[in-house]
């Protein structure tokens, strides 16, 4: 398939593929139907390039928690018309500087004609912004999500169902907290083709079918235990095409561990929305049987499929008030490696900071979330995770120290890009 068919084929499906309510692929529309055909297509050159020797390929991958989240539905979207959004451009600026070659960025607000990411790649992107040079990144995926979609009952148990998106009781009730479908999404941008037909999503999933899972039961009800999902967005696995081979983002963004009471809601959730990625690793039907995918396909990750774990995790390992378990128990999986990706920024702001940050067992170099210091502190919860078998050369948190280059970037987010050098090699 031509770069440009590719292209098309990738902005054609970007509406299909994110419907806040994941669709039975027998239910997809046509377009979508024949984006897959042309992905089987692209998968069969793919199988004909694994009998050849290809070059190894040296990408960095980065996610970004970029806060571009507004209050209503499309609002997003009318901000960044015209190209002057202040905020976006410096997110944008900021990619610019890092120039990864594949990103997530997460509190990307999703709309059902992708309107707002292609808006932010064509007006922001592929500007130069304050002197930096344009990235054009030919490639786009916007996973749905399970936030602003209202549940249709008390989920909260506060007595109160407001079925008006917009307020605090419509997000509360939500699937995933959201105050209009779509609010907190999230997008990946690549220079490299996305196998749109291969990715694999775990939107409807519900809880309760995690073995051993943490949730409430007790405390939501059997109405609501019905219907809960695990994942609060998206948990997504999504190929990328890097010179016939397939690099497997696994893209997520569980929910906060707080905004809750005794119960421990959200804290549970988040726990279980991490321990999600530790059975898929593992594969094999005793630890990744019960995962079942948008389109029923059972079953983890294949063993030795080269992946990059990307997104706002929202659990430190070592500080905070998250179930740490989960992290701690993710970053020693066997399959992954964990570069521990540092900033002289991170260092500089727990000690200007101070106050909670100064109870922290965790080494601040490392923080990626700059948050309120009476209660929480800064905190490690943006992740890039390459698999044991990438080869890792390099990796940092943008977190320029106040002097540096760069250093007006550091408010944009109350989160702070996270990226990693990897190289694909021939034997993955
Ligand atoms: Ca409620
Ligand atoms: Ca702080
Ligand atoms: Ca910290």
């Amino acid at each position: 398939m031509s770069p440009l068919i590719q292209a098309l084929v990738a902005l054609a499906c970007c509406s299909a593929c994110s419907e806040p309510r994941a669709a039975s692929r027998a239910a997809l529309p046509a377009d979508t139907e024949a984006a897959e055909g042309s992905d089987a297509a692209a998968q069969s050159d793919l199988d004909t390039a694994a009998d050849a020797p290809s070059p190894p390929v040296a990408l960095r991958v980065a996610t970004f928690n970029t806060s571009l989240f507004r209050g209503s539905a499309g609002q997003l979207a009318r901000d960044l018309a015209g190209g002057n959004d202040t905020q976006a451009r410096a997110v944008a600026e900021t990619l610019q500087r890092v120039r990864p070659d594949i990103v997530l960025l997460n509190e990307f607000d999703w709309d059902a004609e992708g309107l707002a990411a292609r808006t932010f790649a064509e007006d922001y992107l592929a500007v130069s912004q304050n002197g930096a040079e344009p990235l054009a990144f030919g490639y786009r995926y916007v996973p749905s999500t399970n936030t602003g979609i209202h549940s249709g009952i008390d989920l909260n148990r506060d007595g109160v169902i407001d079925l008006n998106p917009g307020s605090p009781d419509y997000g509360n009730d939500a699937l995933g907290y959201g105050l209009f479908p779509g609010q907190y999404g999230m997008v990946v941008f690549s220079r490299y083709p996305i196998s749109l037909g291969k990715v694999r999503t775990f939107q409807t999933l519900r809880w309760a079918e995690l073995p051993q899972n943490l949730q409430p039961v007790d405390w939501y009800g059997a109405e609501a235990v019905a219907l809960m999902r695990l994942s609060s967005k998206n948990h997504a696995d999504i190929p990328i095409e890097v010179n016939g081979r397939a690099l497997h983002l696994l893209v997520s963004h569980p929910t906060p561990p707080s905004f809750d009471g005794t119960e421990d809601r959200n804290g549970r959730r988040n726990h279980d929305e991490i321990r999600f990625w530790s059975d898929y690793l593992t594969g094999g039907d005793e630890a990744a049987g019960w995962l079942r995918d948008d389109n029923d396909l059972r079953g983890g990750l294949a063993p030795d499929a080269p992946f990059v774990i990307l997104g706002d995790l929202n659990s430190d390992p070592a500080d905070g008030d998250s179930r740490r378990e989960a992290i701690v128990s993710l970053l020693a999986h066997p399959r992954l490696q964990d570069p521990r990706p540092e900033s002289d920024g991170g260092a500089f702001a727990a000690g200007a900071d101070g106050r909670a940050n100064a109870t922290h067992r965790g080494d601040p170099r490392q923080d990626t979330a700059d948050f309120s210091d009476g209660a929480v502190g800064n905190l490690r919860i943006d992740y890039a995770l390459p698999s044991a078998n990438l080869t890792l050369r390099g990796s940092g948190v943008f977190w320029p120290a106040p002097g540096a280059p760069s250093a007006e970037l550091a408010g944009v987010s109350d989160h702070h890009l996270v990226w990693v050098d990897v190289t694909m090699g021939a034997e993955e």
